[in-house]
């Protein structure tokens, strides 16, 4: 069973992220995992916040001679912010009143108000540090752990931006491995190079409005088999976990497999996806509007979801709120924020994603090794070829 939790507050010493169920075997280095963690970085609209970080891994456990050894993965990602917020997030405390940096104001459409209800505080910031998308730096790092994996098996995933506000990157012809050569070239994580400066544009106006903006971020999977998840119940099917795994994200408010809601007003003839055989390629589809699921299961074409991300709660010209202590009717408060941070949660999804899919591959094609997982796989594959 592949499992991962994370810990941490936004402005605490670390996050810390453990993996547990990852194959032994398997060639991880913090490296690659800093590689991920600095795209995530990234992306155009974010704060002052993002040149005070480094997210820099370090392995406690479960890693030796760069090699898993088949228990929890232990990583640890230090706050360099941590240094000017020593007494207000003192785990230790007492934390002093003046230096508390209190939230009363709760921000409407953060979780400051509903969590201080939920969790009886009445300091927003016990309930904001940890919905904080910081955590998301913890996320990546187990994903990278889970995308390694993939890459063992030739499977690629890629995350990019297909809108910011109202401004969308055009449909595009490149190859999925293409749209991600390009996206990693962009600011904003797009592959269209003309959408990409305006999409540059649409924040600096949000910016400059005091507003914040959000987006749709894509993420294209290929080199999958068929077979990935169940149609036999409702919590093995693959679509249903992808979804679950993207509305996990902070801001994520909404997500689409393959034409997904498009799909709703096409007649069927116009949505579902023929099947064809060749005796070198097998059965294989012309189209792919299922986005690569059918009944829950990978079918063996590329994996398209999308994610819809609501801009950011923390705005620099706040909205009403009501203060958590007075009950006074005031303007939210203002934090230090992001003005978008769409093209992160593009990096986000892709860990998000291969999380899901590493636990259906490891659920299919199980091992306590690589070279067991790798034997079943290939088991496998020689099964569908000779159906
Ligand atoms: C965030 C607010 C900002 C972001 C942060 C998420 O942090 P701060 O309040 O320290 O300026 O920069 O994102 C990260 C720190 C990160 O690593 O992604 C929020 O309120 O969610």
């Amino acid at each position: 069973m592949l499992r991962y939790l994370t810990a941490g507050e936004s402005h605490g010493p670390a996050l810390v992220a453990t993996v547990d169920g990852l194959p032994a075997g398997l060639k991880v280095t913090a490296a690659y995992i800093n590689r991920h963690l600095t795209r995530r970085r990234q992306g155009y609209g974010r704060g002052g916040r993002m040149r005070i970080e480094r997210d820099q891994a370090r392995f406690l456990g479960g890693v030796r001679g760069g090699e898993t050894l088949g228990g929890p993965v232990a990583i640890l990602i230090e706050n360099r912010d941590w240094n000017n917020w020593r007494a207000a997030m003192d785990p230790e405390g007492p934390v002093p009143e003046e230096q508390a940096r209190r939230v009363t104001r709760v921000r409407p459409g953060h979780a400051d108000l509903a969590g201080a209800l939920k969790y009886d505080r009445h300091d927003a910031r016990d309930i904001l540090e940890r919905a904080s998308a910081r955590e998301t730096a913890g996320r990546v790092a187990a994903g990278a752990l889970t995308l390694r994996l993939l890459e063992e098996f030739g499977v690629q995933v890629i995350g990019h931006v297909l809108s910011i506000g109202t401004v969308r990157a055009e449909p595009s012809r490149l190859t999925p491995p293409e749209v991600g050569g390009q996206a990693e070239l962009s600011p904003v994580r797009c592959s269209d190079a003309k959408a990409t400066a305006a999409m540059v544009k649409e924040i600096d106006e949000a910016r400059r409005m005091g507003d914040s903006v959000g987006g749709v971020v894509e993420v294209l999977v290929t080199g999958l088999p068929p077979g990935l998840g169940s149609h036999v119940q409702w919590d093995r099917k693959l679509d249903a976990r992808l979804a679950a795994a993207l509305m996990s994200i902070q801001a994520v408010k909404g997500v689409e497999v393959g034409l997904g809601f498009e799909a709703a007003s096409r007649r069927g003839s116009a949505v579902h996806d023929e099947i064809f055989y060749h005796p070198e390629r097998g059965f294989y589809r012309s189209s792919n509007n299922a986005g690569g699921i059918e009944g829950g299961m990978s079918n063996g074409e590329p994996l398209t979801v999308r994610a819809a991300v609501k801009p950011i709660a923390t705005l620099y010209h706040p909205l009403q709120t009501v203060d958590l202590v007075s009950k006074a009717a005031l303007q939210a408060s203002v934090e230090r924020s992001d003005i978008c941070a769409v093209p992160a949660v593009a990096v986000i999804a892709e860990a998000a994603v291969a999380f899901v899919l590493a636990e259906a591959w490891l659920e299919k094609f199980g091992g306590d090794s690589l070279a067991e997982v790798r034997r079943n796989h290939q088991g496998y594959v020689e099964q569908v070829r000779a159906f």
